[in-house]
């Protein structure tokens, strides 16, 4: 130990020496934390971002991701953000309704169902979700949607009135209250817990993506995914709002390019991710269809109460957002 931290000083004296000058910057050490594993595509693409970042700063700022909710878990990211005690950071913002309904606009059922609507979805929300982040302290990087989500069930279901009494997963509110509208009983996990929840039946269901079945292997426990497409949550990079004004001009430049460049990789890789883990799915065991029309039919009432319920919740905001993205149809 002793040893290493000699050479360690030898080798930045000789740098020194070499150069004539101290290095001009002092490195900065972002610590990135992220709530859903390693494997997840929205990890790795965490990770190339950051790595993108450290070079392009030329070590400047160093970005250190943190997958699975290894450094907080995902309810807590947003404040860790915001308190400043990491400096970026990943979350679902639909899982802060609470805070503000509008932050639940990319989970309002069947209103955005397809990559392409979605897309436009978040360019009508973007100015607001923006102005809201900042008013918190907040600065908004990229984001990128989850493919569509759907149902998994240990059972076959072909209506909502299949779906009474069963145990939910649920990862925001809207989760939540599309179990008790279905007579369901809604249990928050984190999705990094979901296998566990599955294995020990403090749940047997959820609403999710392909994705996350296949990242926890949910077909040890599970039998049945519907295709649903019900929406595309999205994940949020921020950074701290005062981190942010201390960057100079020059780094938020190579900052925002990274960003820019993440935002289209993770579109992409959601894209592509979602026949792949339905077909994953498969060969772990399960069924994977469409749901059958019964069943959609009694979702779409059940959606249909939940968009009520979120225009008056988020009131004019809300409404000016879905009405400039009608406006792009
Ligand atoms: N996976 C995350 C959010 C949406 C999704 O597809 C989860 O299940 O927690």
């Amino acid at each position: 130990m002793k040893m290493t931290t000699k050479l360690m000083s030898c080798a930045a004296t000789a740098a020194i020496a070499l150069t004539g000058a101290a290095p001009a910057f002092a490195a900065e050490k972002w610590d990135m934390p992220m709530a859903y594993s390693a494997s997840n595509f929205h990890s790795e693409n965490g990770v190339e971002f950051a790595q993108c970042v450290t070079s392009g700063t030329q070590g400047e700022i160093e970005i250190t991701v943190h997958p699975g909710g290894s450094l907080f878990a995902g309810a807590d990211i947003k404040r860790a953000i915001q308190t400043g005690q990491v400096q970026i950071g990943e979350r679902l913002l639909s899982g802060h309704q609470n805070e503000d309904a509008v932050f639940g606009f990319d989970s309002i059922p069947f209103l955005a169902p397809s990559f392409d609507a979605s897309g436009k979805l978040w360019e009508a929300a973007k100015p607001k979700i923006e102005s809201v982040l900042e008013e918190q302290n907040l600065h908004l990087l990229y984001n990128v949607p989850w493919p569509p989500q759907g149902l998994y069930f240990k059972k076959e279901v072909n209506s909502v009135a299949d779906m009474a009494g069963i145990k939910f997963r649920s990862y925001n509110n809207t989760t939540a209250r599309l179990a008790e509208l279905t007579g369901m009983a809604p249990v928050t996990i984190e999705a990094a817990e979901v296998s566990q929840a599955f294995a020990t039946g403090v749940a047997e269901s959820m609403i999710s993506s392909g994705a996350t079945g296949y990242d926890q292997k949910v077909w040890e426990s599970l039998t049945h995914y519907y295709e649903v497409d019900a929406w595309l949550p999205r994940n949020y990079i921020m950074v701290n709002g005062d981190v942010w004004k201390g960057v100079s001009d020059a780094n938020k430049g190579i900052i925002t390019g990274c960003a820019d460049e993440a935002a289209a990789r993770g579109l992409d890789k959601s894209k592509s991710y979602t026949q792949f883990t339905y077909d994953g799915l498969r060969e772990g065991g399960m069924i994977v269809q469409p749901a059958g029309d019964e069943l959609m039919s009694g979702l779409r009432t059940v959606g249909d109460t939940m968009t009520t319920e979120w225009l008056e919740a988020a009131g004019v905001n809300g409404q000016a957002l879905v009405d400039d993205y009608k406006a792009m149809q």
